[in-house]
This record gives structure tokens, C-alpha cells and sequence, in this order.
């Protein structure tokens, strides 16, 4: 249905640009998965292996089938992905100890309650994504491999969060050069039960809408140094981990911490320009006051971005308004 939408909202100076403004409009983003899709690139841990292979299509086919309002679909994991889950499931958890955030290690046992986390399991994303959207309105959503910038931040507009489902090559458990379902489920789901990280998301994903690319570069940029690769700083004033990347690596996560890494402060000035490797080790990190203040950070940085109008999310109809006031 096109146009019910409250028409004193509806403003004319977005009509040149697409972005998603309906939840349903998050459906056309499945088939745009830019590497790692179905396809493996050829230094991949598991690009040797054909079962491996297999099995990593057959499920980004449920993801690339996946309509929303549908339920999420039930993935039955082999043994032998649940061997590599328990191995990192242990190793990570040991090394969440003095490593991962205060948030983080108060979400993990509600996780273990709730939702089927344990060493033997690996967690359905229905079940998780239930779970966030009584805390705080995040969704899930399946996903074939990794999505452009653009389309990965709009999504959060929508408190929609794509993951994978697949689980990494056996021969390398504690570091794997893309996302899958051990950084989705360990590193990324605890924080979305957090308010203020769910703030600090959704206003990273208002500001992509319609942002040109330049401003969307800095954008994943600044998600890149907090959301996947975040340091923060405790109350006590011990650094610790909230970024996803970091905290679904136990190598990551202790050489992270290990003072080796160069540390900076996130700022505006510095974050959104830095530049970084995808598939090795953060030489830089960037460390957080507080998801508060990194949602302050975003919102003076969507201030600077060259669009002629305003973006809310209205979560009764699951819509973007577009506003004139600026
Ligand atoms: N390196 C992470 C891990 O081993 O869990 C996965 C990724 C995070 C960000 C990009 S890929
Ligand atoms: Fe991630």
C-alpha cells in the first residue's frame, strides 16, 4: 500500500533519492550480497573444502529466499559445526573474563536462559531475534554474506539487523576473515539487548538514509571502530571490548587488549577518516566513553550531512517519515 502515510509528514525534498522506507523494502537488499555470498574467494579457510562449500549454500539459500514478517529460518546444525561452536564457545567465554564490557557480560547468562546459548548449542536466530525485540525493538534478519555499507546501516533505521547463519571453517576457530554465526550470535546479539547501544545503532541507521556516499563511507567507517571493533572505558577505567569483530575472535579479542594495538580516543575529528584492513588484526582501535556519548558523537556527525531533509522512524507503522524541518 503506497502513500497511507500521515500526508502532513510526507515531504517532497527526498523523492529524488531511494532508500528504504517501509520494513518490507529491506526484502530487496537479499540478492545484492557483495562476496563470500555463495561463493568463496580462494584464500578462504574453507574454499578447499566442497562440503564445506555445500553446506554454506544451502543456507544462504533460506537467507536469500527470506521475506519479512516470515519466520526466521531453523537452521539444524551438524555435529561437526557444533564441535567448532563448543570450541569457540569455551575458548571465548573464558576470555570474555576482564576482556568483554560490562553490558556484554551481564546479557550473555540472560542469552544462555532465554535463548539456548550454551557450549553444546548453537541458538536459532528466531529465538534471539525474540529475544532483542522485547529489550529493544531489534530484529533479525537473514542474511547470504556481507551487504553494501549503504544497505547494512539503512537496515538499522529499522532496528533490522542482518546476520548470517553459517558457522566458520573448523580449521580456524579463532579468527575467520568475514561475519558468521559465532560474530552474529557471541558478538553482536548481546549488545542489541543493550537500550543505549540499540540508540547508538538506530542512529547510525537514520543518518545513512539517503546520505551520499561520501557521508556513508564515514559512516561504516565510525560502525567499523565501534560497533564491530569498539574498545570502551569501564566505570572503574579499565578498558574492555564491545565490538563485535573483537569479541567473536578470541585472538582479536586478547591481542586487542594486550596494549600491542595502538589505542585511540573516538572522536569526530579522527574516527570517521581512518583507514583499516578487513581481514586482519585492527592496528588501531578506537576507545568509547560510553554508548551514550558514542550516540552524541553520531548524531553531531549526521548534523554536518549534506541532505535536504530530516528522518524518523515511526515504529507503530514501521515507516521512515520524512521531515522538512532543516
Ligand atoms: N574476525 C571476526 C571473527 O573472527 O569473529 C569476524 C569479522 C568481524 C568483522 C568483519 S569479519
Ligand atoms: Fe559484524
Amino acid at each position: 500500500v503506497e502513500n497511507i502515510q500521515n500526508p502532513k509528514n510526507i515531504s517532497e525534498l527526498a523523492n529524488d533519492v531511494w532508500f528504504p522506507r517501509k520494513k518490507r523494502d529491506l526484502d530487496t537488499f537479499a540478492e545484492k550480497v557483495l562476496e563470500m555470498g555463495e561463493d568463496l574467494p580462494s584464500d578462504h579457510p574453507g574454499a578447499l573444502d566442497p562440503e564445506y562449500r555445500k553446506r554454506r549454500y544451502d543456507i544462504t539459500q533460506f537467507a536469500k529466499q527470506y521475506k519479512s514478517g516470515q519466520k526466521l529460518p531453523h537452521i539444524e546444525y551438524t555435529q561437526s559445526e557444533k564441535d567448532t561452536w563448543k570450541v569457540i564457545y569455551n575458548a571465548l567465554k573464558e576470555a570474555y573474563k576482564g576482556r568483554a564490557c560490562a553490558e556484554h557480560l551481564h546479557i550473555l547468562p540472560l542469552l544462555e536462559k532465554n535463548c539456548g546459548y550454551s557450549p553444546d548449542n548453537i541458538p536459532q536466530i528466531e529465538d534471539i531475534s525474540n529475544f532483542l525485540k522485547d529489550c529493544t525493538g531489534f530484529t533479525l534478519r537473514p542474511v547470504m554474506g556481507l551487504l553494501t555499507s549503504r544497505d547494512f546501516l539503512n537496515a538499522f533505521a529499522f532496528r533490522v539487523f542482518h546476520s548470517t547463519q553459517y558457522i566458520r571453517h573448523h580449521s580456524k576457530p579463532f579468527y575467520t576473515p568475514e561475519p558468521d554465526v559465532c560474530h552474529e550470535l557471541l558478538g553482536h546479539a548481546p549488545l542489541l539487548a543493550d537500550p543505549d547501544f540499540a540508540e547508538f545503532c538506530h542512529e547510525i541507521g537514520l543518518a545513512s538514509l539517503g546520505a551520499s556516499d561520501e557521508d556513508i563511507n564515514k559512516l561504516a567507517t565510525i560502525f567499523w571502530f565501534t560497533v564491530e571493533f569498539g574498545l570502551c572505558k569501564e566505570k572503574d577505567g579499565s578498558i574492555r571490548a564491545y565490538g563485535a569483530g573483537v569479541l567473536s575472535s578470541k585472538g582479536e579479542l586478547e591481542y586487542a587488549l594486550s596494549g600491542e594495538p595502538e589505542l585511540k580516543p573516538l572522536s569526530l575529528t579522527d574516527t570517521p577518516c581512518q583507514s583499516y584492513p578487513i581481514t586482519k588484526y585492527q592496528p588501531v582501535y578506537f576507545v568509547a566513553e560510553s554508548f551514550k556519548s558514542a550516540t552524541n558523537l553520531v548524531r553531531q556527525f549526521a548534523a554536518t550531512i549534506d541532505r535536504k531533509f530530516d528522518v524518523r522512524y515511526n515504529p507503530y507503522t514501521e515507516t521512515i517519515e520524512v521531515l522538512d524541518n532543516k
